[in-house]
């Protein structure tokens, strides 16, 4: 089944806000397959951000990734990276639709609470560089099947 990473931000960590965004997935009924508090560092961040190398914001958004520790969670579900994308709102966190997280809780383009992957393709990627084949667990979701028509899940 598809994946997305999401991650909680440096300002998502410091306002408090890990158990609110992880409470909000869970709720939605997507699978927690990954889980953990990682220290970005360069090497990671110039890859994960490699369509922002040649911006302005690049090196003030690098530094306020490495301020503090992410929480870097894995998402399993069907069609789960438009899913969560819809549910963070959009980048600049004070336009964002109320009802999504950035749309609740943040007001600033910059310190906007949270990451999710932008397609399959950055997923893969994104998975790869912050979690090791042991740190992704493949456990049997019991409501599966009270969450998904079972066509849907094929
Ligand atoms: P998103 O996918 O919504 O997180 O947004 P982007 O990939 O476009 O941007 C990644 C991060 O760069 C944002 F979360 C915040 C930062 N950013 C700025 O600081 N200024 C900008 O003008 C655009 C993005």
């Amino acid at each position: 089944m598809e994946r997305s990473v999401v991650l909680v931000k440096p300002d998502g960590v410091q306002r408090g806000l890990i158990g609110e965004i992880i409470h909000r997935f869970e709720r939605k009924g997507l699978k927690l397959v990954g889980l953990k508090m990682i220290s970005l560092n360069d090497a990671v961040l110039d890859e994960w951000y490699v369509h922002h190398k040649d911006k302005p914001f690049f090196g003030g958004l690098k530094s306020y990734m490495k301020s503090y520790p992410v929480i870097a969670m894995l998402l399993e579900g069907k069609d789960v990276v438009a899913t969560v994308r819809k549910m963070i709102g959009i980048t600049k966190a004070r336009d964002a639709e109320p009802g999504t997280i950035r749309g609740d809780f943040a007001m600033s383009q910059q310190y906007n609470l949270i990451h999710a992957s932008e397609s399959i393709e950055t997923a893969k990627k994104e998975q790869s560089l912050i979690f090791s084949k042991e740190e992704i667990f493949d456990w049997d979701k019991k409501d599966i099947e009270s969450i998904y028509l079972q066509d849907e899940l094929l």
